[in-house]
């Protein structure tokens, strides 16, 4: 081939590395500062950051994915709106040589060779932790308990694995009974939505469970609407712990919250560097969290950086 070329390819500035990232969207507090983290890490590491908002699209995602593999860049990175469907894009990439890192959320892919790791938090894990709060809250009663429930967006790891983490530990006892639970799309004006509409249909209900803090947000303006006391009339478990989820439990609207870091940032730029210096990477990497209650949440609010 012709000696001499100078091309304006990406990888022409020796060490520095190109990162595709696919967002999902931004569709909640969670996200937005799941964004930031990104691309101040980025900023921080060094890294050139092709950065592209699906708007919950898997097409979108798709697209995205695709043109990174055309600009070459050094890895890609995304946030999988949806579980399934992956292998195609992610065998293009590969044929390509483009290592994949997937972030906070999980493919079903059965070919793990697809991607080098995958980086975020357990959810069936946080799933429990609801569940377990709840079976605490109500160990002195024997009244039936009727929940509600709002789930993430559909065919999300989240969604999938908040509920079926709940559901293993509530199952156990009849009492608790799951009288209604749709998606509210992680967003709080779908969370708002779906609410009213659980609240016109069901005169009696105790406990919500929210996948995200957002929609549970968006409940809180649906229950006080009806005339109801939201953490009083109808008790409120939500994930995320974000600042607008933080307040409204410090202010005792909210009763329970289960973390999920969005602060995945700075550990992606660490095993992105990692993959392409050709180091061993863990296939996977579990995000630390708490939770929190209305007095801890108090405590916390102040220093929280979301
Ligand atoms: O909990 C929710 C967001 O995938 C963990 O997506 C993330 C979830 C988060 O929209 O708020």
């Amino acid at each position: 081939s012709g000696g001499g070329t100078t091309s304006a390819g990406t990888g022409g500035g020796g060490d520095a590395i190109t990162m595709g990232f696919s967002q999902v969207g931004a569709e909640s507090g969670w996200r937005t500062a799941n964004t930031k983290s990104v691309q101040d890490s980025a900023k921080n590491a060094g890294v050139t950051l092709k950065f592209s908002d699906a708007q919950q699209k898997q097409e979108n995602q798709i697209k995205a994915i695709r043109s990174y593999i055309q600009q070459k860049v050094d890895v890609i990175a995304f946030s999988p709106v949806v579980e399934s469907g992956w292998d195609t894009v992610l065998k293009e990439a590969q044929n390509a040589k483009i290592p994949v890192i997937l972030t906070d959320r999980a493919v079903d892919s059965k070919d793990t060779s697809l991607y080098k790791t995958f980086l975020g938090s357990d959810f069936i894990e946080e799933g429990k932790k609801a569940g377990q709060w709840l079976t605490e809250e109500y160990k002195d009663s024997k009244d039936t308990v009727n929940i509600v429930e709002l789930q993430g967006t559909t065919g999300s790891a989240p969604a999938n694995d908040r509920k079926a983490g709940f559901q293993e530990v509530i199952q156990g006892e009849p009492k608790f009974r799951v009288i209604a639970s749709q998606t509210g799309d992680f967003t709080r004006a779908k969370g708002k939505e779906v609410m009213e509409a659980f609240l016109k249909s069901n005169p009696d209900i105790d406990v919500l469970y929210a996948h995200n803090d957002d929609m549970g947000l968006g409940a809180i303006e649906a229950i006080e609407g009806a005339g109801k006391v939201p953490g009083k009339d109808i008790k409120i478990i939500t994930v995320d712990a974000v600042k607008d989820g933080m307040q409204a439990l410090a202010d005792g609207k909210i009763n329970f919250i289960v973390e999920c870091s969005p602060l995945l940032g700075p550990q992606l730029m660490d095993l992105a560097k990692k993959v392409l210096k050709g180091e061993q990477v863990p296939t996977r990497v579990v995000t630390e969290e708490t939770t929190f209650t209305q007095e801890q949440a108090k405590q916390a609010l102040s220093s929280r950086q979301y």
